[in-house]
């Protein structure tokens, strides 16, 4: 049977199931990664169900997000990583060295293994023929302590790339266009594996932008083929032996094929407040502008930053427009210095921030109230930024230069006749790396600020409990667990951050829901959970006594990181019912023990006289899990 390069890989690393789309496989996790916010809680549940060092071939612990250091809750956390890294046999990777997604690519990437990160932008690597996956921190504790991964075999989307890209237009247009055609829940249990002639004119930092913008999509993961480029940029990073040529077989199947043509792609830009909602440059110009800001794990590269400094050479951004770079490593950064475009920009006014996720997580660099920022990252939720009512427009590095100068939205066609090339040699200087002794005895150390996580209830006779909330399509991680300077150093006490539960779309849901002691219900529209991997959005809700999400669909990661703490992620049969259910309507499941093993599930509106038909999303493992009150405490049985 031909295969594409999705079933190719996951077929190497099939431990349970069949490549059926839709059922329940298992798959061996080659690598992994964790990054600092959600990286304690993935430690803290490493320590309760291992004491061994990790099983994996590499494992990598990142500081790249909770960087700003106002109090000793963060410096606290980087030391406690540091140290459990060190004990349990994985990579530390220390501040200042750089962005997760950007480094593993760099440093750790291997062409054809699988990867396992607690960050929903793991997908990076899937440039270069990887299946790299986001998950919950739990999941990827697990994976770390030699567990499979447990998901459902995703289906295919083919996307044929022709043509190549005109100068000013660049790989964040070509994943643009593609959130466009498919929008923010479009890929949810798909994969997006690129292929055709236009794949060559990509270069390996390309393709990571368009992979790393896939979670947008709600994908499962994105994938390119491993080619002559992709070997080029494993000999500039020193690491030939990780690299072999892969690719999907000629004449495979997939779901469906979209075709693009880069060629007659133009700049685009995601407006406010999703990443979907996608407008040509041309058409919106003009908006005027208060902020710009480059980085993030989507635009970080040598070849972005070359961009932005040959864009604004011998020139000075804006007045109005206060512009700041964050490159995405210290190996980015170095290059930049070595080669005299760090003046370029410094002399441009820009301001140079660390190498980290900075703005992108609303670590410092909010825009001012109202203000309008441009941003070449991956997200534009709105309140992401650290100001509720600012703008963000997402875009190319080339439309951010060339706008930052303006003082306004402007499309860079015309005004950029330059291609940077991929480097040939990168300077490699690992130091930034610590390599663990893996010494039993090595002390782990805990700040005040580190709480343990709550435990997930096992489920009851029945499911009897009020709807504390009635929320509409498309809520993100940022809403349910909003992430901030001010917030992202309480990620590792859930008791704290509860009480900022939600509160972006209902203020005083954290309230309602400690009034309820025998548990509550969220009520939610299309795409709940969608966007971030934060483990802390179904902790929140878990420690605030939620027992049911109950929606009319969910988002990949946040499904399952509700069912490893024990939350019944149901959906609507009918999504009309939605409408029918009201704040405050007392919902019962009976016999709860025994749906769980349903799949079809009667939902009594004890308040109204109705009933519903409903369906537990979860598959055959998913479902044992529930039964015994999520995956820790199932784990404590075997
Ligand atoms: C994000 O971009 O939202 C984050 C911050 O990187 C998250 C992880 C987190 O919430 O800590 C993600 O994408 O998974
Ligand atoms: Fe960091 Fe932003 Fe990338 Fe998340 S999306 S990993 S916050 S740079």
């Amino acid at each position: 049977m031909k295969l594409n390069l999705t079933q190719k890989i996951i077929k190497d690393h099939i431990v349970s199931g069949e490549m059926i789309p839709g059922s329940g496989i298992s798959i061996k996790i080659d690598r992994t990664l964790t990054q600092d916010s959600t990286g304690t809680m993935a430690y803290l549940q490493y320590e309760a169900i291992s004491e061994e060092a990790v099983k994996t071939e590499c494992s990598v612990a990142y500081i790249d997000h909770n960087m700003l250091q106002s109090g000793p809750e963060n410096m606290d956390d980087h030391i406690y990583i540091q140290s459990i890294a060190d004990k349990s046999g994985v990579i530390f990777s220390r501040p200042g060295n750089g962005i997760c997604h950007r480094l593993n690519l760099d440093r750790f990437s291997a062409v054809g293994k699988t990867l396992l990160g607690s960050d929903s932008h793991t997908p990076t690597c899937g440039a270069v023929a990887m299946i790299a996956i986001g998950a919950g921190g739990l999941d990827v504790a697990a994976a770390m302590a030699g567990g499979a991964y447990f998901l459902n075999m995703p289906s295919v989307i083919g996307v044929e790339l022709k043509g190549s890209l005109r100068c000013g237009v660049s790989a964040k247009d070509v994943i643009l266009e593609v959130l466009r055609i498919l929008s923010v829940k479009g890929g949810v249990g798909k994969v997006i594996e690129y292929f055709g002639e236009g794949v060559k004119n990509l270069s390996v930092s390309q393709r990571a932008t368009i992979a790393n913008m896939g979670a947008e999509l709600g994908a499962t993961t994105s994938v390119f083929p491993a080619d002559e480029r992709t070997k080029a940029f494993f000999i500039a990073q020193g690491r030939e032996d990780d690299f072999r040529f892969l690719a999907a077989d000629e004449g495979c199947e997939y779901e469906k094929i979209i075709t693009i043509d880069m060629s007659s792609l133009e700049p685009l830009a995601a407006a406010p407040h999703s990443p979907d909602n996608v407008k040509k440059v041309s058409e919106i110009k003009g908006v005027k502008l208060n902020q710009v800001i480059i980085g993030s794990c989507t635009n970080s590269s040598y070849e972005d930053l070359v961009t932005v400094a040959k864009i604004l050479e011998g020139k000075t951004v804006h007045n109005d427009v206060s512009f700041a770079i964050a490159p995405g490593s210290k190996q980015v950064l170095k290059m930049l210095a070595d080669e005299g475009y760090l003046s370029i920009l410094i002399d441009g006014g820009a301001r140079i921030l660390e190498c980290g996720c900075g703005p992108c997580i609303g670590m410092g660099q909010s825009p001012n109230s109202k203000g309008v920022s441009l941003r070449t990252f991956n997200r534009n939720f709105k309140g992401r930024s650290g100001t509720v009512d600012a703008d963000v427009y997402l875009v190319s590095p080339e439309v951010a230069a060339v706008s930052a100068i303006e003082g306004y939205l402007t499309c860079p066609m015309g005004k950029v006749d330059f291609v940077v090339d991929e480097p040939r040699t990168y300077p490699v200087n690992d130091n930034m790396f610590i390599y663990p002794s893996k010494d039993k005895n090595t002390p782990v150390i805990k700040g005040p600020n580190i709480k343990p996580f709550p435990k997930a209830y096992s489920p009851k006779e029945e499911l009897l409990c009020p709807v504390i909330t009635k929320l509409a399509d498309n809520i993100t991680t940022d809403d349910i667990m909003p992430s901030n300077a001010k917030l992202l150093p309480y990620r590792s006490n859930i008791e704290y951050l509860s009480n900022y539960c939600l509160t972006p779309v209902d203020e005083n849901f954290p309230k309602k829901a400690l009034n309820e002691e025998n548990g509550s219900i969220i009520l939610a529209g299309e795409n709940y959970g969608q966007g971030s991997s934060r483990e802390h959005a179904a902790l929140a809700p878990l420690y605030l006594g939620v027992r049911m999400v109950l929606a009319k669909s969910f988002a990949r990661i946040h499904k399952s990181n509700l069912i490893n703490n024990g939350i019944l992620p149901v959906v609507f049969a009918d999504c009309g019912d939605y409408d029918k259910v009201g704040h405050g309507d007392i919902l019962r499941i009976s016999d709860l023990k025994n749906a769980i093993n349903c799949e079809d599930i009667i939902i009594e509106n004890t308040t109204k006289n109705e009933t519903y038909n409903a369906k537990l999303i979860a598959n055959d493992r998913e479902r044992v899990l529930l039964s015994h009150g999520g995956l820790i405490n199932y784990l404590k049985t075997i």
